[in-house]
Protein backbone atom coordinates (compact mmCIF):
# COMPACT_ATOMS: atom_id res chain seq x y z
CA UNK A 1 0.00 0.00 0.00
CA UNK A 2 1.50 3.72 -0.77
CA UNK A 3 1.58 5.31 2.45
CA UNK A 4 0.78 8.52 1.38
CA UNK A 5 -2.24 8.37 -0.80
CA UNK A 6 -3.61 4.53 0.04
CA UNK A 7 -3.56 3.65 -2.99
CA UNK A 8 -2.18 -0.13 -3.48
CA UNK A 9 1.14 -1.55 -5.27
CA UNK A 10 0.50 -4.80 -4.93
CA UNK A 11 -0.55 -5.42 -8.53
CA UNK A 12 1.91 -3.50 -10.98
CA UNK A 13 3.02 -4.84 -14.17
CA UNK A 14 5.20 -3.81 -16.65
CA UNK A 15 4.98 -4.91 -19.93
CA UNK A 16 7.35 -4.20 -23.36
CA UNK A 17 6.22 -4.12 -26.33
CA UNK A 18 5.68 -8.37 -26.11
CA UNK A 19 3.42 -7.95 -23.46
CA UNK A 20 5.11 -10.43 -21.31
CA UNK A 21 4.99 -9.79 -17.54
CA UNK A 22 8.07 -9.07 -15.91
CA UNK A 23 7.32 -7.66 -12.31
CA UNK A 24 5.32 -8.01 -9.93
CA UNK A 25 5.64 -6.10 -6.13
CA UNK A 26 4.48 -7.05 -3.58
CA UNK A 27 1.56 -7.33 -1.45
CA UNK A 28 1.53 -5.22 2.18
CA UNK A 29 0.00 -5.94 5.42
CA UNK A 30 -2.21 -2.83 6.68
CA UNK A 31 -0.26 -0.91 8.83
CA UNK A 32 -1.89 0.60 12.13
CA UNK A 33 -3.08 4.50 11.61
CA UNK A 34 -0.59 5.51 13.96
CA UNK A 35 2.43 4.54 11.78
CA UNK A 36 1.41 6.22 8.77
CA UNK A 37 3.26 9.47 8.93
CA UNK A 38 6.48 7.24 9.91
CA UNK A 39 5.39 5.01 6.85
CA UNK A 40 4.63 8.03 4.31
CA UNK A 41 8.06 9.86 5.42
CA UNK A 42 10.10 6.23 5.02
CA UNK A 43 7.99 5.81 1.55
CA UNK A 44 9.18 9.03 -0.08
CA UNK A 45 12.12 8.98 1.38
CA UNK A 46 13.18 5.36 -0.40
CA UNK A 47 11.59 6.88 -3.53
CA UNK A 48 13.92 9.68 -3.34
CA UNK A 49 17.10 7.33 -2.90
CA UNK A 50 15.98 5.07 -6.18
CA UNK A 51 15.39 8.56 -7.93
CA UNK A 52 18.93 9.13 -7.35
CA UNK A 53 20.18 6.30 -8.92
CA UNK A 54 17.79 6.79 -11.94
CA UNK A 55 19.11 10.06 -12.66
CA UNK A 56 22.34 8.75 -12.30
CA UNK A 57 21.66 6.10 -14.63
CA UNK A 58 19.95 8.44 -17.25
CA UNK A 59 22.90 11.06 -16.88
CA UNK A 60 25.60 8.15 -17.43
CA UNK A 61 23.76 7.59 -21.09
CA UNK A 62 22.71 11.47 -21.91
CA UNK A 63 19.06 10.35 -21.76
CA UNK A 64 16.52 12.86 -21.09
CA UNK A 65 13.50 11.79 -19.01
CA UNK A 66 10.24 13.79 -18.90
CA UNK A 67 7.40 12.94 -16.35
CA UNK A 68 4.31 14.40 -17.67
CA UNK A 69 1.44 14.86 -15.32
CA UNK A 70 -2.52 15.81 -15.83
CA UNK A 71 -5.93 14.50 -15.15
CA UNK A 72 -7.21 11.97 -16.96
CA UNK A 73 -7.81 13.44 -20.64
CA UNK A 74 -6.10 16.34 -20.73
CA UNK A 75 -4.32 15.21 -23.62
CA UNK A 76 -0.71 13.74 -22.63
CA UNK A 77 -0.98 10.68 -25.17
CA UNK A 78 -2.22 12.78 -28.20
CA UNK A 79 0.75 14.76 -27.20
CA UNK A 80 3.08 12.66 -27.27
CA UNK A 81 1.56 11.13 -30.55
CA UNK A 82 1.97 14.54 -32.28
CA UNK A 83 5.50 15.20 -30.57
CA UNK A 84 6.70 11.89 -31.50
CA UNK A 85 5.76 12.40 -35.37
CA UNK A 86 7.71 15.77 -35.51
CA UNK A 87 11.02 14.70 -33.64
CA UNK A 88 11.47 11.08 -33.95
CA UNK A 89 13.12 11.72 -37.52
CA UNK A 90 15.76 13.37 -35.97
CA UNK A 91 16.41 12.09 -32.47
CA UNK A 92 15.82 8.81 -30.78
CA UNK A 93 12.58 8.87 -28.82
CA UNK A 94 10.90 5.86 -26.31
CA UNK A 95 8.02 5.80 -24.09
CA UNK A 96 6.88 4.63 -20.74
CA UNK A 97 3.45 4.54 -20.54
CA UNK A 98 1.74 4.32 -16.85
CA UNK A 99 -2.18 3.82 -16.12
CA UNK A 100 -4.03 1.62 -13.83
CA UNK A 101 -5.07 -0.59 -16.48
CA UNK A 102 -5.24 -1.49 -20.35
CA UNK A 103 -2.31 -1.40 -22.77
CA UNK A 104 -4.64 1.25 -25.14
CA UNK A 105 -2.32 4.15 -24.70
CA UNK A 106 0.69 1.83 -25.50
CA UNK A 107 -0.93 0.77 -28.32
CA UNK A 108 -1.09 4.58 -29.87
CA UNK A 109 2.16 5.22 -29.07
CA UNK A 110 3.53 1.91 -30.83
CA UNK A 111 1.85 2.89 -33.86
CA UNK A 112 3.94 5.82 -34.13
CA UNK A 113 6.46 3.28 -34.48
CA UNK A 114 8.58 4.19 -31.18
CA UNK A 115 9.88 1.95 -28.66
CA UNK A 116 7.54 1.81 -25.57
CA UNK A 117 6.69 0.19 -22.22
CA UNK A 118 3.04 0.08 -20.62
CA UNK A 119 2.96 -0.51 -16.98
CA UNK A 120 0.30 -1.31 -15.19
CA UNK A 121 0.07 0.41 -11.73
CA UNK A 122 -3.61 -1.44 -10.21
CA UNK A 123 -5.10 0.16 -7.61
CA UNK A 124 -2.08 2.27 -7.73
CA UNK A 125 -2.81 6.17 -8.61
CA UNK A 126 1.09 7.29 -9.51
CA UNK A 127 4.63 5.88 -11.00
CA UNK A 128 7.22 6.06 -8.65
CA UNK A 129 11.13 5.62 -8.79
CA UNK A 130 11.05 1.79 -8.76
CA UNK A 131 8.49 1.39 -11.26
CA UNK A 132 10.58 3.59 -13.47
CA UNK A 133 13.64 1.58 -13.04
CA UNK A 134 11.47 -1.33 -13.79
CA UNK A 135 10.33 0.30 -16.84
CA UNK A 136 13.75 1.73 -18.22
CA UNK A 137 15.22 -1.93 -17.73
CA UNK A 138 12.58 -3.29 -20.18
CA UNK A 139 12.51 -0.63 -22.33
CA UNK A 140 16.57 0.37 -22.76
CA UNK A 141 16.78 3.45 -24.39
CA UNK A 142 19.49 4.10 -26.87
CA UNK A 143 21.75 6.45 -25.10
CA UNK A 144 21.15 10.47 -26.21
CA UNK A 145 17.18 9.55 -26.24
CA UNK A 146 14.16 11.69 -25.01
CA UNK A 147 12.40 9.63 -23.00
CA UNK A 148 8.69 10.73 -22.13
CA UNK A 149 7.15 9.13 -19.43
CA UNK A 150 3.28 9.45 -18.62
CA UNK A 151 2.28 9.12 -15.66
CA UNK A 152 -0.87 8.15 -14.71
CA UNK A 153 -3.65 10.65 -14.96
CA UNK A 154 -4.41 12.19 -11.81
CA UNK A 155 -3.74 15.58 -10.45
CA UNK A 156 -2.80 14.60 -6.92
CA UNK A 157 -0.20 11.38 -5.90
CA UNK A 158 2.19 11.73 -8.58
CA UNK A 159 3.40 15.28 -7.93
CA UNK A 160 5.03 13.68 -4.80
CA UNK A 161 6.87 11.43 -6.36
CA UNK A 162 10.31 12.05 -7.62
CA UNK A 163 11.10 9.55 -11.03
CA UNK A 164 14.94 10.97 -11.35
CA UNK A 165 13.50 12.96 -14.36
CA UNK A 166 15.22 16.00 -15.96
CA UNK A 167 12.28 18.08 -16.10
CA UNK A 168 8.41 17.66 -14.66
CA UNK A 169 5.85 18.67 -17.92
CA UNK A 170 1.64 18.93 -16.06
CA UNK A 171 -0.75 19.29 -19.08
CA UNK A 172 -3.74 21.01 -18.31
CA UNK A 173 -6.96 21.77 -20.90
CA UNK A 174 -8.85 24.09 -20.83
CA UNK A 175 -11.83 22.60 -20.50
CA UNK A 176 -11.04 21.72 -17.12
CA UNK A 177 -11.46 25.07 -16.30
CA UNK A 178 -9.45 28.59 -14.64
CA UNK A 179 -9.35 26.80 -11.02
CA UNK A 180 -7.36 24.20 -11.44
CA UNK A 181 -3.64 25.40 -10.19
CA UNK A 182 -5.50 26.45 -7.31
CA UNK A 183 -7.47 23.35 -6.42
CA UNK A 184 -4.31 21.00 -7.11
CA UNK A 185 -1.33 23.98 -6.32
CA UNK A 186 0.95 20.84 -5.47
CA UNK A 187 0.85 20.03 -8.45
CA UNK A 188 1.12 23.04 -10.42
CA UNK A 189 4.00 23.76 -8.15
CA UNK A 190 6.32 20.99 -8.98
CA UNK A 191 6.04 21.66 -12.66
CA UNK A 192 8.61 22.85 -14.64
CA UNK A 193 6.33 23.32 -17.45
CA UNK A 194 2.91 23.74 -17.45
CA UNK A 195 1.28 22.93 -21.11
CA UNK A 196 -2.19 24.54 -22.01
CA UNK A 197 -3.89 21.98 -24.19
CA UNK A 198 -6.98 22.25 -26.33
CA UNK A 199 -6.84 26.04 -26.66
CA UNK A 200 -8.82 25.25 -30.14
CA UNK A 201 -11.79 24.87 -27.75
CA UNK A 202 -11.69 28.14 -25.99
CA UNK A 203 -14.58 30.09 -27.91
CA UNK A 204 -16.64 27.37 -26.60
CA UNK A 205 -15.81 27.02 -23.14
CA UNK A 206 -16.37 29.47 -20.73
CA UNK A 207 -12.52 29.94 -19.55
CA UNK A 208 -10.33 32.52 -20.19
CA UNK A 209 -6.56 31.80 -20.87
CA UNK A 210 -5.36 34.70 -19.16
CA UNK A 211 -6.81 33.72 -16.06
CA UNK A 212 -5.66 30.21 -16.09
CA UNK A 213 -2.34 31.63 -16.85
CA UNK A 214 -2.23 33.93 -13.80
CA UNK A 215 -3.43 30.85 -11.50
CA UNK A 216 -0.43 29.00 -12.87
CA UNK A 217 1.36 31.90 -12.22
CA UNK A 218 -0.03 32.29 -8.50
CA UNK A 219 1.68 28.75 -7.08
CA UNK A 220 4.65 28.94 -9.41
CA UNK A 221 5.70 31.95 -10.09
CA UNK A 222 8.87 31.28 -12.25
CA UNK A 223 7.24 28.77 -14.51
CA UNK A 224 7.31 28.31 -18.72
CA UNK A 225 3.76 27.83 -19.54
CA UNK A 226 2.82 26.96 -23.23
CA UNK A 227 -0.27 27.29 -24.66
CA UNK A 228 -0.86 24.59 -27.44
CA UNK A 229 -3.61 22.58 -29.63
CA UNK A 230 -2.15 19.21 -30.19
CA UNK A 231 -5.60 18.88 -32.74
CA UNK A 232 -4.40 22.24 -34.87
CA UNK A 233 -0.80 22.26 -34.24
CA UNK A 234 -0.88 26.12 -32.61
CA UNK A 235 1.88 26.30 -30.41
CA UNK A 236 3.64 23.22 -30.96
CA UNK A 237 6.68 24.74 -32.52
CA UNK A 238 7.46 26.11 -28.77
CA UNK A 239 6.90 22.74 -27.29
CA UNK A 240 9.53 21.44 -29.32
CA UNK A 241 11.94 24.05 -29.17
CA UNK A 242 11.80 23.62 -25.54
CA UNK A 243 12.01 20.02 -25.47
CA UNK A 244 14.83 20.02 -27.64
CA UNK A 245 16.88 22.38 -25.64
CA UNK A 246 16.61 20.07 -22.36
CA UNK A 247 19.92 18.60 -20.87
CA UNK A 248 19.45 14.82 -18.41
CA UNK A 249 18.77 16.08 -14.82
CA UNK A 250 22.16 17.04 -12.75
CA UNK A 251 23.34 14.33 -10.75
N1 LIG B 1 -10.15 19.55 -29.28
C1 LIG B 1 -9.03 18.98 -28.85
N2 LIG B 1 -9.07 17.71 -28.38
C2 LIG B 1 -7.90 17.18 -27.96
C3 LIG B 1 -6.67 17.87 -27.99
N3 LIG B 1 -5.71 17.07 -27.47
C4 LIG B 1 -6.31 15.91 -27.14
N4 LIG B 1 -7.63 15.96 -27.43
C5 LIG B 1 -8.62 14.89 -27.22
O1 LIG B 1 -8.75 14.69 -25.81
C6 LIG B 1 -9.08 13.32 -25.54
C7 LIG B 1 -8.14 12.75 -24.48
O2 LIG B 1 -6.83 12.78 -24.98
P1 LIG B 1 -5.70 11.78 -24.47
O3 LIG B 1 -4.47 12.12 -25.23
O4 LIG B 1 -6.16 10.38 -24.46
O5 LIG B 1 -5.55 12.26 -22.96
P2 LIG B 1 -4.62 11.64 -21.81
O6 LIG B 1 -4.18 12.79 -20.97
O7 LIG B 1 -3.55 10.82 -22.42
O8 LIG B 1 -5.64 10.73 -21.01
P3 LIG B 1 -5.30 9.56 -19.91
O9 LIG B 1 -4.15 8.77 -20.42
O10 LIG B 1 -6.56 8.80 -19.85
O11 LIG B 1 -5.00 10.30 -18.64
C8 LIG B 1 -8.97 12.59 -26.87
O12 LIG B 1 -10.27 12.41 -27.38
C9 LIG B 1 -8.17 13.55 -27.74
O13 LIG B 1 -8.47 13.43 -29.13
C10 LIG B 1 -6.66 19.21 -28.52
O14 LIG B 1 -5.65 19.91 -28.58
N5 LIG B 1 -7.89 19.71 -28.90
MG1 LIG C 1 -2.99 8.86 -22.02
Amino acid sequence: MCGTCGCGESDVRVEGVAGHPHARGHPHAHEPVAAVVDIETALLAKNDHLAGHNRAWLAERGIVALNLMSSPGSGKTSLLRRTITELAPSRPVAVIEGDQETRIDADKIRGTGVPVVQINTGSGCHLDADMLARGLTELAPPPGSLVFVENVGNLVCPALFDLGEAARVVVVSVTEGEDKPLKYPYMFSVADVVVINKIDLLPYVDVQLAQLVAHCRSVNAGVRILPLSVTTGEGMDAWSEWLLTREPAAV
